[in-house]
C-alpha cells in the first residue's frame, strides 16, 4: 500500500460517526497524579494492570475508534498474555501512540513552554509502527496570563507541531496535531477565543509551510471556554458558538475531523460542550472527542486499584463513551446521565 493509501486508510478507521477516541497516553508524571488521587502507587505493573482493564472493556468499539498509548504501554502485555495495541486492535480499535516527549521552559520567553522529542523521530516511528501503532499524537502548551503566550512561543510550538506532523506523514502514520490553550487562570472567554485564533492561524501557516497534508490528519485543539478561575461560567451554546466561530475562521475545510481534548472541564462539561457544537449547522469537518480525564474520570474512580472492581471499572468507561458518541451527533442530553448511573 502507498503512504498514501495508509494515511487514508487510518484517517477512515479513526473518522467514524457516533465514534472518537479514548486519549489513554498519560505520560509517567501524569498516570503518577491520577493514580495519587484514588490511592494507588504508580508502579510499572498498576500501570499494565489498569490499561489491560479499560483497553478490554467489552463494546468499546461501538464509541470508539481510536486509542492513543503511552510508549511504555505499547510495549506492554494484556492479562491474557496478548500485546495491548493487538488487543486494542482486535477489538476494531486504531492503536496510536504519544511521540513528543514533554514539555519544558522556552528560553527567554519567561511563562512560556515549548514541546520537544523531534530528534530522531522518522526512527522513533518506524518502531512504533512495527508495534502496531497507525497515528500519532503531539502536544503544545499555551499558558494564558498578561504578558503569555508570547509571540515567540507561538511561533516555536507551531513549527514544531509542523515538523511533526511532517515526519509522521511522510512515514504514513497519521499526525494528530494539539495544540493546547490551558484552561488554567481567571481569563474571560473572549482571551481564551482570541489567543486559540491566534495560536491555530500559526499552527496552520506552519502545516502549510512543512508541506502537512491536511486531508491525512487530525486536529486536537481545546474548546474556547473561560479560565477556571475565572467569575463567569459559559453555558454549552456560549462555548459552542465560541470554538465553532474561532475554528470556521483558521482551520482548512479539509481537514477530516476535529478531536477536542477536555482539558479539566469536568466530563458532563465535555460532554454537554461538544453536543452543543454538534447541534449547530453541519460544518465543514466532524467534530469529535479525544478525551483523557473526562472519558477516565469516572473508571479511575470505581477501579482504586482494587481487581474487584474491574466490571464496574470498565462500566463506568463504557457508559462515557456511550454518552461522548450521543454528544458526536447532537443526541446526548443531561438527562441521560441519570440512566444506568
Ligand atoms: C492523557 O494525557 C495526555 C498526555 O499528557 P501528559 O504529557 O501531560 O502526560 C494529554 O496529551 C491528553 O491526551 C490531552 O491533554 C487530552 O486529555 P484531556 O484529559 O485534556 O482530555
Amino acid at each position: 500500500m502507498s503512504v498514501e493509501d495508509q494515511l487514508q486508510a487510518t484517517v477512515d478507521a479513526v473518522v467514524q460517526k457516533g465514534k472518537g477516541i479514548l486519549a489513554a497516553d498519560e505520560s509517567s508524571p501524569t498516570i503518577a497524579k491520577r493514580f495519587k488521587a484514588i490511592g494507588v502507587e504508580s508502579t510499572e505493573e498498576n500501570r499494565r494492570s489498569y490499561r489491560s482493564l479499560i483497553l478490554s472493556t467489552p463494546r468499546l468499539s461501538e464509541f470508539i475508534s481510536g486509542v492513543i498509548l503511552f510508549e511504555e504501554t505499547l510495549g506492554q502485555h494484556a492479562d491474557n498474555g496478548m500485546p495491548l495495541s493487538e488487543l486494542v486492535a482486535q477489538h476494531g480499535i486504531v492503536p496510536g501512540i504519544k511521540v513528543d516527549k514533554g514539555k519544558f521552559a522556552l528560553a527567554n520567553a519567561p511563562g512560556d513552554e515549548i514541546t520537544e522529542g523531534l530528534d530522531g523521530l522518522a526512527q522513533r516511528l518506524e518502531g512504533y509502527k512495527n508495534q502496531g501503532a497507525r497515528f500519532a499524537k503531539w502536544r503544545d502548551v499555551y499558558n494564558i496570563s498578561n504578558a503569555t503566550p508570547s509571540q515567540l512561543a507561538i511561533e516555536a510550538n507551531a513549527e514544531v507541531l509542523a515538523r511533526y506532523a511532517a515526519i509522521c506523514q511522510a512515514q504514513g502514520i497519521v499526525p494528530i496535531v494539539e495544540p493546547e490553550v490551558l484552561i488554567d487562570g481567571d481569563h474571560s472567554i473572549d482571551r481564551c477565543a482570541e489567543v486559540t485564533e491566534t495560536v491555530l492561524h500559526e499552527v496552520f501557516h506552519a502545516l502549510h509551510r512543512h508541506h502537512v497534508v491536511p486531508e491525512h490528519m487530525l486536529l486536537k485543539p481545546n474548546m474556547v471556554i473561560p479560565g477556571k478561575a475565572h467569575s463567569h461560567k459559559a453555558s454549552p451554546e456560549e462555548v459552542a458558538a465560541q470554538t465553532i466561530r474561532i475554528l470556521r475562521r483558521t482551520v482548512p475545510a479539509a481537514v477530516p475531523c476535529i478531536n477536542f481534548l477536555s482539558g479539566g472541564q469536568t466530563p458532563q462539561e465535555a460532554t454537554a460542550n461538544l453536543n452543543a457544537m454538534n447541534c449547530l449547522v453541519p460544518q465543514p469537518w466532524e467534530l469529535s472527542f479525544s478525551y483523557g480525564r473526562a472519558l477516565q474520570e469516572p473508571a479511575l474512580q470505581a477501579w482504586k486499584g482494587d481487581a474487584t472492581n474491574a466490571e464496574n471499572t470498565q462500566a463506568a468507561l463504557y457508559r462515557r463513551a456511550m454518552l461522548n458518541g450521543a454528544a458526536r451527533s447532537g443526541k446526548y442530553s443531561p438527562e441521560m446521565e441519570s440512566i444506568g448511573a
